[in-house]
């Protein structure tokens, strides 16, 4: 099924010049961006985000990280995009996730882990609800659709 994700790059990416990097690994497995902006996270809007978080020890230091300095939002497209990004991040702590995965190899750390991913297709559509509104999103057709998907994976 064709699903949309949100994927956050942290401040930290923009910051250690990742972002094109990161961007370009979703690019070329064959998502389609159809929604991007940057944004200076609030403390609020972040209370809502990690609302699973705020009692931990590290909140503290998670939101004095995440508002740090901008951070760029965005929304990819594709066949099973929410599982598909979500593997493509890997796991939480940089220094155990998976050497292929976007954690792997570009950090080594539990906090400063370069991405949010959604973590299921229901928590993308709340996520991608907080970030974006309708005219942010620009559905395109793209020329090269056939040799992304076989038909019949739609
Ligand atoms: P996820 O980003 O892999 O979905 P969550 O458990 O949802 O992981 O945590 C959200 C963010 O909070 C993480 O990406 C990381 O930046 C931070 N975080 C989570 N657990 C820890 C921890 O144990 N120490 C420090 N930061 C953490
Ligand atoms: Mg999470």
């Amino acid at each position: 099924m064709i699903e949309r994700t949100l994927v956050i790059l942290k401040p930290a990416t923009l910051v250690r010049g990742l972002a094109g990097e990161v961007i370009s690994k979703f690019e070329k497995k064959g998502l389609k961006l159809v929604a991007m902006k940057m944004a200076r996270l609030t403390p609020e809007i972040l209370s809502q985000h990690y609302a699973h978080l705020v009692d931990r020890p590290f909140y503290p230091l998670l939101v004095e990280s995440m508002t740090a300095a901008p951070v760029i939002l965005s929304c990819w497209e594709g066949v099973d995009a929410v599982t598909v990004v979500r593997e493509m991040t890997g796991a939480t702590n940089g220094r155990k996730a998976a050497p292929g995965t976007i954690r792997g190899m570009y950090c080594m750390s539990g906090q400063e882990n370069i991405i949010h991913t959604s973590d299921s297709p229901e928590n993308a559509v709340i996520e991608l609800d907080r970030f974006f509104v309708v005219s942010d999103y620009c559905p395109w057709d793209s020329p090269l659709a056939r040799s992304i998907n076989s038909p019949d994976e739609l």
